[in-house]
């Protein structure tokens, strides 16, 4: 029983606005929020309920990371979190609600996919969790098993344009389940690259001995990922269905989303910090460091990242998620040394994501609401968690940070809780961190200490997108 918590004396931010106000919570909902000071709320201090000082903080909803990717296969290998540490690191940085990707192999179902995901997070998780499915093999069969799991709350769909003979689905796959999609509700998301195109590339730099990982970033050409962005806009117009573009990085593709949207279209588009903080300058550290930055969309070069914080203030860009997909670099980034192609791709980030995007509410990008928005209700919104993540209100799950906005720390793989041996954003100083985090009622981060359990966080069914009609 996790009984009565008050949460007393904060600022209460969501996307659209805030109040100096307690927060009361009962067992593992909000149950009331009233100003601060009033007698409501002074009446909830009396008797037995826990307090929690938030005095000089913000008190936002928890974190929602839509888009990572915990003992993941790839390139023979398998990205370093399992969901017990990927998701405890998630609670650290402020994340209480991960969507992390069950995979479909060639040959197998969607449902052996989803059950194989389900395997590996169940009893494990700190926080609450939900699925996406990535679709690699349309079949007949895979588009019925895509209504089934509509109704299982695996709403929304991945698909390939890159990574041909793996996860990759030609145009005309493409056209089918964007077409079922249309009509059971689920969203269409979509890595946009042209992964065809990309191949060529990748042999002919490693034919003239181009083997660095900053050819990683080169061969993976802008024009791939707006060309991509550009051909699954219009085949998500020819289905009629909605579409979301996973991690953009690049201006030109930002283009074509806001052509879409100014349409009128329903097309949506995230990116991750790694886009807005980072940049191909990365790729090219030495001693084969540059591998520790290979992911996929490829970091850019630094121009790209004033066309995206304006995009995340114009809502072409409308969701910060992490791609989170760590690799350590001893023994498996390593695996491309004289190879950038075999470097397996992909970047730690669940535990950063929420201090990043405040560091740029320091740093004048976006407002302290387009914060919580981009990070928490937006996502809640978009992939059907909402309302009961992404945003304090009676009735919902109380999933709730209290944040620390002046707390100074320097990002280190030496003090993350991610499980893996470098961080993409070492010796950066930030401003603002979590000191309180509740999962459903429950405290799992008390300062400096995680108090939380291994299966505490449960599986969410996620309903339909609440963008769309
Ligand atoms: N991109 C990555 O960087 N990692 C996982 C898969 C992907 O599309
Ligand atoms: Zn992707
Ligand atoms: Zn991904
Ligand atoms: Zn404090």
């Amino acid at each position: 029983d996790t009984g009565r918590t008050v949460i007393r004396g904060g600022l209460v931010i969501s996307a659209t606005e805030e109040m100096h106000a307690d927060v009361l919570v009962e067992g593992e909902r909000i149950t009331a929020l009233a100003a601060t000071g009033s007698t409501l709320a002074e009446s909830w201090t009396s008797g037995d309920a826990r307090v929690i000082d938030a005095a000089g903080h913000y008190v936002i909803p928890g974190g929602i990371d839509a888009h990572t990717h915990m003992e993941f296969p790839f390139g023979g290998t398998q990205s370093s979190d399992t969901f017990e540490t990927g998701t405890r690191a998630a609670a650290w940085g402020g994340t209480t609600t991960i969507v992390d990707f069950a995979v479909q192999t060639v040959g197998s179902s969607l449902r052996e996919g989803l059950d194989t995901w389900h395997a590996k997070a169940e009893g494990t998780c700190a926080i609450d969790y939900a699925f996406h499915t990535i679709v690699s093999d349309v079949t007949e069969d895979t588009l019925k098993e895509m209504d089934v799991l509509v109704d299982e709350g695996v709403t929304s769909f991945k698909m390939f344009m890159a990574y041909p003979g793996v996860f990759y689905s030609d145009d005309g796959k493409i056209l089918r389940a964007m077409q079922r999609a249309a009509d059971n509700g689920a969203l269409t998301m979509m890595h946009a690259e042209n992964g065809i195109a990309i191949d060529v590339l990748v042999e002919q730099a490693l034919a003239a001995g181009k083997t660095d990982p900053r050819y990683h970033g080169e061969v993976r050409r802008e024009l791939l990922e707006s060309e991509a962005t550009h051909r699954a806009i219009q085949l998500a117009r020819v289905a009629g269905a909605p579409l979301y573009v996973v991690h953009v990085s690049a201006s030109e593709a930002v283009a074509e989303l806001a052509q879409a949207r100014d349409m009128g279209l329903n097309v949506f588009g995230e990116t991750c910090p790694q886009y807005l903080f980072l940049s191909v300058d990365n790729l090219a550290e030495p001693d084969f460091g540059g591998a520790k930055y290979v992911c996929s969309t490829p970091l850019r070069p630094v121009e790209h990242q004033a066309t995206l914080w304006r995009a995340l203030r114009t809502n072409d860009l409308s969701v910060v998620s992490t791609d989170h997909c760590p690799f350590c670099f001893s023994g498996q980034k390593e695996l491309g040394r004289g190879n950038f192609a075999k470097i397996p791709n992909g970047l730690p980030g669940v535990e950063n994501r929420m201090d990043l995007l405040h560091q740029a509410v320091v740093d004048g990008h976006i407002s302290r609401r387009r914060w919580i928005e981009l990070a928490c209700t937006t996502p809640a919104r978009m992939f059907g968690l909402y309302p009961r993540k992404g945003s304090i209100s009676p009735g919902a799950d109380a999933d709730i940070v209290v944040y620390d906005p002046n707390a100074r720390h320097t990002i280190s793989a030496s003090t993350h809780h991610m499980n893996v041996d470098y961080s993409a954003y070492e010796g950066k100083r930030v401003t603002g961190m979590p000191r309180t985090v509740l999962s459903r009622g429950r405290v799992v981060i008390d300062d400096d200490a995680y108090v939380g359990s291994a299966g505490h966080g449960r599986y969410v069914p996620r309903s339909t997108c609440d963008y769309l009609t």
